[in-house]
C-alpha cells in the first residue's frame, strides 16, 4: 500500500501495484499487461488529459471500443481527478448529443470511425475531441505514446465524483447517476471479500466496460485484490470457451449463461477448475440455474445491483445459492421492503418496493435535484423501482418492477423513450412498447403501433426511421399494427394485456 492515500480509488486499485510485474490483463492478441505496465499507461494518458485542458471535476465523455487502453483511460480519469463518463458503443450520434449537452464534458473521446459525426456535437458545447480505437489507434493513443509515464496523482476526497453513468428514465429522459470514489471503493472491497477474490484469481471478462457490471463490479473487484483478467472484446462463444481454460471465475449477464448452455462444447470437464460463476444485471431464470448445475456441477451465484447503487445483495459464496433469489443484503448495505406509495414498512415476507441505503448508494442525479429528491425517502433510503420481498431467513427475491423497464441482454430499455421516438414518425398516431420473453436476450422489445388514418407506413419503414435516432439494441425486434391500444377505464394503456397477446412471439419455435 502507498504511504499516503491521495486518491483513495486510484491508489487502492492501481497505485499500490505500480511496481507489480504480475499480470493484470491477458489480451486477445496474446499481449499480457502487468499491473506495472497498466499503471504506466494510466500516467501517460493522464498527462494527455491534462495537456488537453482537463482539470479536476471535469467530465470526460468516452464512447470507444473495449480495449486495454480504454480501461486505462478510466483509471487515468480517476487519477487526474476527472469524472469518467462512459457511453454505450451502440449509441447513435443523436443519443450522444444529449449526453454531451447535458454533462458538458471538457473532452469527448470517441472511436476514430465516429469522429466526423461527433465533432460538431463536441464543438457545440466547446468540448475538445480526441479518438481512441482498437489496437492503440487514434489521437489519444498517439499522444499517450510519447507522453511521460510519470504523473502526480491528483488528490481526491472519498466524497468526490469518480464517474457519471447515464441511466434512462420512465419519462424517456436519461439521468446521469453521480458516483463517488467512496461508492465504488466500498462496493469493490465488499464484493472482493464476499466473493473470496484473491490475487490468484483470473476473471474471464467478456462484458462491456461502459456499464457498472463490466467496469466496476468486474474490474474494480479484480484490481482491488491484484488478480488478473482474460480481457475479451465482447461475448463471442469460441473465445469465451477458450478463455475459460485459464480462468478461475466468470461474471456475466444471464444471456452469457444461456448461450454457454446452448453449446455442446460447454462441458463439466471444461469448467471443472473454475471457482465461481456470477450472474447479474437481469433475472436469471431458475431453469437456467438448474440446467447450469446439472451440466457443470456449479451453482451460479446471483447478485442484484443497479447503476445508482452498485451491488446491493448477493447469494453467498459459501452457503446456499438459492435459485430465483438474489441472496442477502451485502455487508454494510441496508435493504428494506416498503409500501411503494407511502414508504411504510411492509409485513415480514410481504412484497413491496426494494429500498436501499449504504456507502454504495450514489450521490444523486447530475443537475436534477428535484428528481434526486423524489427518488430518496426522507431517511436517506433510495427507492430502487424494483419490487421484491425478504424471506424470514434473509434471502431477497425480486418479483417484478414498479418501473416500466425492459431488460434485454442486460441492457436497460425504457419503453417511454422508444414510444416517443416512434410517435415522432410521420404516419404514427400512438404506440406502446413492451418486453416479452426472448430465448437469447431474456426480454425482446416489441412495438404496437396505431397508424394515422390512411397512413401506409409499414414495419420496415418504421424501423428504418428509428435507425438514426435510437441505438440498434433498443429498437423493437418486431412491430405490429393495431386499430387501437387496449386501455383501462382511466385511459391508461394496458401493457399487461399486450404482453399476454405477444407472450410467445419469440419463444414458440
Ligand atoms: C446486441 N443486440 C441486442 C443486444 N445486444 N439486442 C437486444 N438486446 C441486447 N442486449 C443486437 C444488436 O443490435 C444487433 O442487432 C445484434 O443483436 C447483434 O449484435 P452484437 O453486438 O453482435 O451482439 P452480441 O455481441 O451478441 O451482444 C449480446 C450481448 C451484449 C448479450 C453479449 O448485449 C452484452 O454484452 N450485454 C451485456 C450488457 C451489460 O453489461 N449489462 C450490465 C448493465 S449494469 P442487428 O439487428 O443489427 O443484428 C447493470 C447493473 C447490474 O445492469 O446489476 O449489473
Ligand atoms: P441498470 O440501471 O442498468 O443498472 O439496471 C439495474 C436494474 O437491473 C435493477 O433495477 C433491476 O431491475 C435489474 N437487475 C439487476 N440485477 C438483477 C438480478 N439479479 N435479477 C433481476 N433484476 C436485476
Amino acid at each position: 500500500m502507498t504511504d499516503t492515500i491521495r486518491n483513495p480509488l486510484f491508489d487502492t486499485l492501481f497505485a499500490d501495484k505500480a511496481a507489480d510485474s504480475r499480470p493484470f490483463l491477458f489480451l486477445d492478441d496474446d499481449r499480457i499487461l502487468s499491473y506495472a505496465d497498466f499503471h504506466a499507461l494510466t500516467g501517460r494518458i493522464a498527462n494527455v488529459l491534462v495537456s488537453n485542458g482537463v482539470v479536476p471535476s471535469d467530465r470526460v465523455a468516452v464512447q470507444v471500443p473495449k480495449s486495454a487502453e480504454a480501461l486505462a483511460l478510466y483509471a487515468a480519469c480517476v487519477r487526474a481527478g476527472a469524472v469518467f463518463l462512459p457511453l454505450n458503443t451502440a449509441y447513435t450520434a443523436a443519443e450522444i448529443g444529449y449526453f454531451v449537452g447535458d454533462a458538458e464534458p471538457r473532452l469527448v473521446i470517441c472511436d476514430p470511425a465516429a469522429e466526423a459525426a461527433l465533432a460538431p456535437i463536441a464543438a457545440e458545447t466547446g468540448a475538445s475531441l480526441m479518438t481512441l480505437g482498437t489496437n492503440g489507434t487514434g489521437s489519444l493513443a498517439d499522444a499517450a505514446e510519447t507522453a511521460p509515464e510519470s504523473f502526480e496523482t491528483i488528490a481526491r476526497e472519498t466524497g468526490d465524483l469518480a464517474a457519471i453513468l447515464y441511466t434512462s428514465g420512465t419519462t424517456g429522459r436519461s439521468k446521469g447517476a453521480m458516483l463517488t470514489q467512496q461508492n465504488l471503493l466500498s462496493n469493490a472491497k465488499t464484493l472482493a471479500e464476499y466473493w473470496r477474490f484473491s490475487a490468484d484469481d483470473v476473471l474471464l471478462h467478456a462484458l462491456p466496460i461502459f456499464h457498472t457490471h463490466g467496469l466496476f463490479v468486474a474490474t474494480n473487484v479484480i484490481a482491488t485484490v491484484g488478480a488478473s483478467m482474460v480481457f475479451l472484446p465482447g461475448f463471442k462463444l469460441e473465445p469465451v470457451l477458450d478463455g475459460l481454460k485459464r480462468a478461475t471465475a466468470m461474471m456475466g449477464v444471464p444471456t452469457f449463461y444461456t448461450r454457454l448452455l446452448a453449446s455442446p462444447e460447454f462441458t463439466r470437464e471444461r469448467v471443472a477448475h473454475i471457482r465461481l460463476f456470477v450472474s447479474g444485471s437481469a433475472p436469471l431464470l431458475a431453469d437456467t440455474h438448474i440446467a447450469f448445475e446439472e451440466r457443470t456441477g456449479h451453482r451460479i451465484l446471483e447478485r442484484y445491483g443497479m447503476t445508482e447503487t452498485n451491488m446491493n445483495t448477493s447469494n453467498p459464496c459459501e452457503g446456499e445459492r438459492r435459485a430465483g433469489t438474489v441472496g442477502y443484503p451485502l455487508p454494510g448495505v441496508d435493504v428494506r421492503i416498503a409500501d411503494p406509495e407511502t414508504g411504510a414498512p411492509v409485513e415480514e415476507g410481504a412484497i413491496g418496493m426494494i429500498e436501499v441505503h449504504g456507502p454504495n448508494v450514489f450521490k444523486g442525479y447530475w443537475r436534477m435535484p428535484e428528481k434526486t429528491r423524489s427518488e430518496f425517502r426522507d431517511d436517506g433510503y433510495f427507492i430502487t423501482g424494483d419490487l421484491g420481498r425478504i424471506d424470514p431467513d434473509g434471502y431477497v427475491t425480486i418479483v417484478g418492477r414498479g418501473k416500466d423497464l425492459i431488460i434485454s441482454g442486460g441492457y436497460n430499455i425504457y419503453p417511454k423513450e422508444i414510444e416517443l421516438a416512434i410517435d415522432a414518425i410521420d404516419g404514427v398516431t400512438e404506440s406502446a412498447v413492451i418486453g416479452v420473453p426472448h430465448p437469447d436476450f431474456g426480454e425482446g422489445v416489441v412495438g404496437i403501433v396505431v397508424r394515422d388514418e390512411g397512413a401506409a407506413i409499414d414495419e420496415t419503414a418504421l424501423l428504418q426511421s428509428l435507425g438514426t435516432s435510437l441505438a440498434r439494441f433498443k429498437q423493437p425486434k418486431r412491430i405490429f399494427f393495431s386499430e387501437e391500444l387496449p386501455r383501462n377505464t382511466m385511459g391508461k394503456v394496458q401493457k399487461a394485456a399486450l404482453r399476454d397477446t405477444y407472450a410467445t412471439l419469440f419463444t414458440s419455435a
